[in-house]
């Protein structure tokens, strides 16, 4: 796990080309072999080693070590009443443990806002998460229709809603051809990005009237949408370039389906769809934080080799993918273990900075993690907000 905090403070000064293709990539891709001089031929482990410790000189001033959501002082339970959280994609992987981890406190409602609903209530009651401290709720984020519907149920409710976590996903290494939303954007940019900026749209207001003492929306990002990272740089590199393509809608037809107009790669708009989860965390803080005491955060919670993410990947990535983390990378955290870093992030009266990207080393202590250039760039994040609010319909 050192090597989180290893690739997570690693920089890149100067930017290589971009989009690099396979047959000019090394192992860490070509920029950064280039730029950083890293010897190929030496141990991996051996390079990821030093990495991580230098990592970790950068993150100590910052660290802090991880409560146990379990820890409450009894006087916080005795005044604080139950917390409601609504939680995108809770039916499997880091969402699921994250349910499990809040609604064990007791101190948390969890909604499970789900596509699948029989397999959101399985899944919760296969990790035992106690009955009265979830509900789940159907919410297909492929779909505006189904978003508004989600919206529209959840304030019939009447619940009040303290922290939201957009933490679904979908993603499709293998795909030629570019599949597509209910309303006819690209599947992965459609689902992680347009479907959550739509819903944290709507439901921003609810947020806003919560009374709870600290409220928050939380956007998963991830270390490979990051190019100062030595993941980011594995090809294809995440690229928004001008946003032609999500500007002329991302439908395949008059438009490309990538964000940056280039041909379909289901890798790249996987990790073009985790930049725009992280640029809209940054630009709700700028237009919101202030107005409305509410909490942005993202966060990198370790890389969670064995969840659902991987189910389109080839069978051999999908067996060599978790030792490759465990043993050579470091990097790995089981499902459980990134549960309790989101549900930190969630709950942990510590972490109410706003604007935040999260990331956390070997000892589990969370740091302010630096994103890269283009991950944190304003100019580019208020152009994906104003062309995501034209697409989603929600001036
Ligand atoms: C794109 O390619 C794909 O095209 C796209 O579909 C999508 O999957 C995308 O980002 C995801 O990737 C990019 C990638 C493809 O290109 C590269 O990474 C370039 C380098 C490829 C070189 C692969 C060499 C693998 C060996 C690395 C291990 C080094 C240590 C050696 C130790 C050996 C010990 C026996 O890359 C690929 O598709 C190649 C497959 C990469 C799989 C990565 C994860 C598995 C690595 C397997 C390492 C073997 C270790 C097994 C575990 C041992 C445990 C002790
Ligand atoms: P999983 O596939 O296990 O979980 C993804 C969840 O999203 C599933 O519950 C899935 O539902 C749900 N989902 C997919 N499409 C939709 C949709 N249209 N509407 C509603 N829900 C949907 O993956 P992870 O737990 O790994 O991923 C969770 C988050 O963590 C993602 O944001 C991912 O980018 C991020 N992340 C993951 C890393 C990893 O190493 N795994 C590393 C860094 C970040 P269903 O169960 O029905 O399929
Ligand atoms: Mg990556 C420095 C170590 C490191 C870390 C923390 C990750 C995380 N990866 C690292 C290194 C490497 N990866 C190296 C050296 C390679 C070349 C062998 C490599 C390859 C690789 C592939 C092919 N890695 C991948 C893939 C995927 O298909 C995953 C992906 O990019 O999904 C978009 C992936 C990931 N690596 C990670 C993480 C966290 C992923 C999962 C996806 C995500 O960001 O959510």
């Amino acid at each position: 796990m050192a090597l989180q905090a290893t690739s997570c403070s690693f920089s890149i000064h100067k930017e290589g080309k971009t989009n690099a293709s396979l047959k000019d990539s090394s192992l860490f891709g070509a920029s950064l072999s280039s730029h950083l001089k890293v010897d190929l031929k030496s141990s991996l482990s051996r390079n990821m080693t030093e990495f991580s410790r230098r990592g970790a000189l950068k993150i100590q001033a910052v660290a802090t070590t991880t409560p146990s959501v379990n820890q409450a002082s009894t006087d916080a339970k005795k005044t604080l009443r139950k917390g409601t959280v609504v939680i995108t994609g809770a039916s499997s992987g880091l969402g699921l443990a994250t349910a499990k981890a809040l609604a064990e406190t007791g101190k948390w409602h969890v909604i499970m806002a789900c596509r699948d609903f029989l397999k959101a209530e399985r899944s919760a009651k296969s990790v035992g998460m106690p009955k009265e401290n979830y509900t789940v709720m159907h919410l297909d984020l492929a779909s505006f229709d189904s978003v508004r519907q989600f919206v529209a149920n959840f304030k019939q409710s009447g619940q009040p809603l303290d922290v939201l976590v957009c933490n679904a996903a979908v993603y499709f290494p293998t795909a030629k051809e570019p599949t597509y939303t209910a309303d006819g954007f690209e599947l992965s940019v459609g689902t992680n990005h347009l479907g959550h900026f739509l819903l944290a749209r709507l439901l921003l207001d609810d947020l806003k009237q919560s009374d709870y003492p600290s409220k928050r929306l939380i956007i998963v990002g991830s270390i490979t949408g990051n190019t100062n990272t030595l993941a980011g740089n594995v090809p294809p590199k995440a690229n928004l370039g001008d946003m032609r393509g999500l500007a002329g809608g991302l439908n395949g037809l008059n438009s490309s389906a990538m964000i940056d107009g280039g041909d379909f790669d289901g890798a790249k708009a996987y990790k073009d769809s985790k930049v725009c989860n992280m640029l809209m965390m940054q630009e709700f803080h700028r237009r919101y934080h202030e107005e409305t005491g509410i909490t942005f955060a993202s966060l990198y919670p370790g890389c969670i080799a064995t969840t659902g993410l991987f189910r389109e990947h080839i069978p051999l990535f999908r067996l060599l993918f978790p030792p490759f983390q465990k043993f050579i990378t470091k990097g790995y955290v089981s499902e459980e273990e990134s549960g309790k870093r989101l549900a930190q992030v969630v709950s942990d009266p510590s972490l109410t900075k706003s604007g935040v990207y999260w990331s956390w080393n070997n000892n589990s202590a969370s740091f302010e993690n630096q994103l890269s250039e283009e991950a944190s760039d304003v100019t580019k994040a208020r152009k994906v907000w104003e062309i995501s609010e034209k697409l989603v319909g929600a001036n």
